[in-house]
């Protein structure tokens, strides 16, 4: 008989094991899949695709999530805020009502909704990429998160778009003056028509889409754009020959995602999203510096390769320009928050150099 229990306990103990085995393979299964009410596909919102630093950002998140969540969340990137028929200020009310799941986007566009989002487009009042770290990293760039939040998204990282330099196809700009009466395209809020005004210029609204086949016509002389998106739109071919490096403004990115959307996964599945949007944000930011933090700026020299005369501005010139728009600055402080710019300015002046 010995033999025969002994059998039978070899079978319980297998029988035993194999149901662990199918249980974990379940838990397993169960993991993999996503719960019932999880949308097959989720709709990320960009302005510029993969070709672009900012597009990449959006692609990075977007992989590391589906790889971190096994295909429970797969999100699909809709570039040209195609979601938006390509009306790039309407994006944030968009986000909000659920027509779009998550974006990165720029503090720029969303700045019509969002007041305190015109911080980053006071002129001049950025002077390095320190200077924004320093306040996207920082105390300010929390209260911008509580604000976003407040305005019914949920915030989790900054990326970047980059200084905004201006060009065009008429001359070279060194001075206030060299802008008079020129027809510069500019996008977001009333901000960026106080500023051209300011310096004399001729500032018309509109979208990117609209703006390329505008500079090409010659219906606007200039626009104002990070090199990366200059380089990568191929400016220079459509007129696009005088540039000038003034870092009057810088553009920030946000990762963010719709309330709803977010209030859907689980606590895990959030955590995974918030921190590969870190992660991408952190890497798309690098990405969006490349050519210009080296002491040599490959970029500019690529640029220069191209036939587009680069001027870089010296610190007296710079300042000529910043104080010709002083007066717009003291305006949009009270309307962003004169709290929240003086807390942004104490940031910048405490900024540890990179
Ligand atoms: O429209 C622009 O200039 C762009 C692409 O930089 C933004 O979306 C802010």
């Amino acid at each position: 008989m010995a033999p025969i229990r002994f059998k039978l306990r070899t079978l319980l103990a297998a029988a035993c094991a194999a149901g662990a085995l199918a249980a974990a393979g379940l838990a397993q299964a169960q993991n993999a899949a996503p719960p019932a009410h999880y949308k097959a596909e989720y709709r990320l919102s960009l302005v510029l695709g993969t070709a672009y630093p900012w597009g990449k950002g959006g692609e990075i998140w977007a992989n590391l999530v589906r790889e971190r969540t096994q295909g429970r969340i797969n999100i699909k990137l809709y570039p040209g805020v195609s979601l938006i028929q390509g009306d790039q200020t309407r994006e944030f009310t968009a986000l909000r009502q659920g027509v779009i799941d998550l974006a990165v986007g720029s503090t720029i566009n969303w700045s019509p909704q969002v007041k305190q989002l015109n911080l980053f487009a006071l002129p001049f009042l950025l002077p390095d990429f320190a200077a924004i770290d320093a306040l996207t990293q920082g105390p300010v760039g929390k209260d911008l998160f509580n604000t976003l939040e407040k305005s019914g998204v949920v915030p989790l990282a900054w990326g970047e778009n980059g200084y905004r330099e201006i060009s065009n196809s008429k001359k070279d700009i060194r001075r206030p003056e060299d802008l008079k009466g020129m027809k510069i395209r500019v996008v977001g809020s009333p901000l960026f028509l106080d500023i051209f005004t300011a310096l004399g210029a001729n500032p018309t609204q509109m979208s990117w889409a609209d703006a390329q086949p505008a500079l090409a016509s010659g219906a606007v002389d200039g626009q104002e754009n990070p090199l990366a998106v200059f380089m990568a739109s191929k400016l220079q071919t459509v007129g696009q020959k005088h540039l000038t490096l003034w870092g009057y403004i810088a553009d920030p990115l946000l990762f963010v995602v719709n309330k709803d959307v977010w209030a859907s996964w689980t606590p895990a599945d959030r955590d995974i999203v918030r921190q590969a949007a870190i992660d991408a944000g952190r890497q798309q930011v690098g990405i969006a510096r490349k050519g210009l933090v080296e002491t040599d700026k490959p970029l500019v020299k690529e640029l220069t390769g191209l036939g587009v005369t680069v001027t870089q501005l010296q610190p007296a010139e710079r300042e000529a320009f910043a104080k010709a728009t002083r007066p717009v600055y003291d305006k949009w402080k009270s309307t962003i928050g004169a709290d929240l710019v003086g807390r942004a300015e104490k940031s910048i002046a405490e900024r540890k150099p990179q």
